[in-house]
């Protein structure tokens, strides 16, 4: 019975590792840069996507797929702002996998697409080791979260090639300490980039969208 179990496992993940794999071909052919955000339930993975789409507007095709438990309130927010999006509702389960993205493109209009934003179900530890076929993760650490967090899960914080700190505007009103977290996460991930961010008051965004369009001109470099 343990090993059944195990061989099924193995099955499911050689399944999503092929998905993944496939996707990722797919991007590169299209040369769509895909960026899958993970963070805890309410960081502003959603409000950084709203100030990026401002941004962007007229210069890059941009889509989104949305990962939540329940409703399609994400994927409304960015239709309003006349971008394409998808809504993956997992019923329960805690992070998005590669069949699903593959399901929103295919019945979803959400390429041609020069940036392909994913959006993770909210939650730190589930989508960590699940590949979407994306080019990097980006960890989102909102400062009233608390400046433990990257010591408590370290996981997404050593593999995410960036970490955005959020709500960047808050940090005179709450406990954070933003040296100790640059630090630890730089010791976790030395080749990683650490953006401080506030989709408030537009602090930050700029660079973070400088590292967006730096990333898409090397993707299409030939
Ligand atoms: N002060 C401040 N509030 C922010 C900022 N970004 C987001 N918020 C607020 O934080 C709350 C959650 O933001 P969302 O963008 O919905 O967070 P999320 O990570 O998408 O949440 P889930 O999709 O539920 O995991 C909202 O009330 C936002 O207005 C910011 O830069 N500064
Ligand atoms: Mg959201």
């Amino acid at each position: 019975m343990k090993n059944q179990i195990v061989s099924i496992r193995r099955r499911a993940l050689a399944a999503s590792e092929e998905h993944a794999h496939a996707l990722r071909e797919r991007f590169a052919g299209s040369g769509t840069l895909v960026p899958n955000l993970i963070s805890s339930p309410g960081s502003g993975k959603t409000t950084l996507l709203e100030a990026t789409v401002r941004r962007f507007a007229g210069r890059y095709r941009i889509s989104v797929i949305e990962g939540d438990v329940a409703t399609e309130r994400d994927a409304d927010r960015i239709r309003a702002l006349g971008v394409p999006a998808h809504q993956v509702l997992t019923g329960g389960a805690c992070h998005l996998d590669a069949r699903q993205i593959d399901g929103a493109l295919s019945v979803a209009d959400l390429m041609p697409a020069d940036i392909l934003f994913i959006e993770n179900v909210g939650n730190l530890i589930c989508p960590t080791t699940y590949d979407l076929g994306e080019d990097f993760k980006v960890a989102l650490l909102s400062v009233t979260e608390g400046d433990d967090k990257p010591f408590k899960y370290p996981a997404i914080f050593s593999r995410a090639e960036v970490t955005v700190v959020t709500k960047a505007d808050l940090l005179p009103y709450v406990p954070f300490d933003l040296e100790a977290v640059r630090g630890y996460v730089a010791s976790l991930n030395p080749g990683g980039t650490l953006l401080v961010v506030s989709s408030t008051t537009g602090e930050g965004v700029d660079e973070w969208c400088e590292l967006l369009a730096s990333r898409l001109e090397d993707k299409r470099r030939p």
